[in-house]
């Protein structure tokens, strides 16, 4: 039950082994561009007084998030927050239902009633997150209660922030997840901030991983700048809940590289730090492995880049045509029927 510290992923070998083919891989260099791309668009639609509120981007989490929902199998289900742009791409949102769920549009999963991340497609076995955090853990692990009732080969991941491990329903819902061995898996995004707040103002033990162990499971914790290891992490984990193994927390340890929303210059974050991260960018990172070791091409690379950028500039032309919310209809939609819930995750 002590928590681990995970070894970086090394070669092709051992990637194929964790269960990824070659085509595999490049499709989680190309979730992870697409990712940052729908970010840095969103951000310029945000320039443009585009989108109504604030807008909040995941950079430097984008291995992190779609590490883990590759891990995921078709049937589980997870509470991404708004650091995890990478678990709706990968999951299979389109990225034009996106840029419309950005700018407060009907095509939107939330079909323009709630601000920008707070969104989620429930046909893809992903629950849209409230504001209050980390309240999405106990709707996580109250999944995880009802696989396990019904008696159905699911498992749940929930995600919550570094800051959010402070609050009381974090320990509630491990605390519960430990005592019933339910399966589900944790996800501590650790971004090494909490609006302003540094991580020596938030807990006072080593790792956040740590406290697994008092729950009554395992706890490791993984560079979160390295897809393939957080992917390793990942898939051990579900699988291990999935065979009755019980809970895991994985704490992935990561820098928010952008303030905690674009009105944020983050100017309490040291420079140093900032420097030091940018070192260990997920997309360079893994973009150079897999030049070395699954020896991508140039025209692999070039093929991937210039599909996602047409993929998102076409997927910004339909967002704009999406119309905004008819207002008669606002609380369509609001309670489920029984029709919406007819979906193989609410089975
Ligand atoms: C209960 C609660 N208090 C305050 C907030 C406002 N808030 C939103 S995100 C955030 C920071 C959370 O930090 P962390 O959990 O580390 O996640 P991060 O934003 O760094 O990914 C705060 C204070 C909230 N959403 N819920
Ligand atoms: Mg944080």
């Amino acid at each position: 039950m002590a928590i681990r510290e995970a070894e970086p992923v090394g070669s092709l070998r051992e990637v194929k082994e964790a269960g990824l083919d070659r085509e595999d891989l490049l499709g989680i260099y190309r979730n992870m561009v697409i990712t940052r791309g729908i970010e840095e668009r969103g951000h310029i639609l945000y320039k443009q007084g585009k989108i109504p509120g604030s807008f909040y981007t995941g950079r430097g989490n984008e291995a992190s998030a779609v590490g883990v929902a590759t891990a995921m199998g078709a049937n589980d289900v997870g509470t991404p927050l708004h650091r995890d742009m990478g678990v709706h791409v990968t999951r299979g949102v389109e990225p034009w239902r996106i840029f419309a769920q950005y700018m407060g549009r009907s095509d939107g999963p939330t079909h323009g009633r709630d601000g920008n991340v707070h969104m989620a497609d429930s046909n893809l076995g992903l629950l849209a997150m409230v504001s209050h955090l980390p309240a999405m853990l106990p709707v996580a692990v109250g999944c995880a209660l009802a696989f396990r009732i019904r008696e159905e080969n699911r498992v749940a991941v929930g995600w919550y922030g570094e800051g959010a491990s402070a609050r009381g329903d974090a320990h509630e819902a491990m605390n519960f997840a430990g005592v019933r061995q339910l399966p589900v898996v944790f996800i501590c995004d650790n971004n090494q901030w909490a609006y302003s707040t540094p991580t020596h103002l938030e807990y006072a033990c080593e790792h956040l991983a740590d406290r697994a162990q008092a729950y009554g499971f395992d706890g490791v914790v993984v560079d979160g700048t390295d897809v393939l290891a957080v992917y390793r992490e990942a898939k051990r984990a579900i699988e291990k809940a999935r065979t009755g193994g019980g809970p895991t927390l994985i704490e992935s340890l990561t820098l928010r590289m952008e303030g905690h929303a674009v009105h944020d210059d983050a100017f309490y974050v040291p420079k140093e730090m900032f420097e030091e991260w940018a070192k260990s960018d997920p997309i360079e990172r893994y973009r150079s492995w897999l030049n070395a070791h699954a020896d991508m091409t140039q025209d692999e690379e070039d093929e991937i880049l210039g599909g996602v950028k047409r993929l998102l500039n076409e997927a910004l032309a339909r967002a704009e045509e999406s119309p905004l919310p008819d207002a008669g209809k606002l609380t369509d939609g609001v309670f489920a029927t029984p029709e919406d819930l007819d979906t193989p995750h609410h089975k």
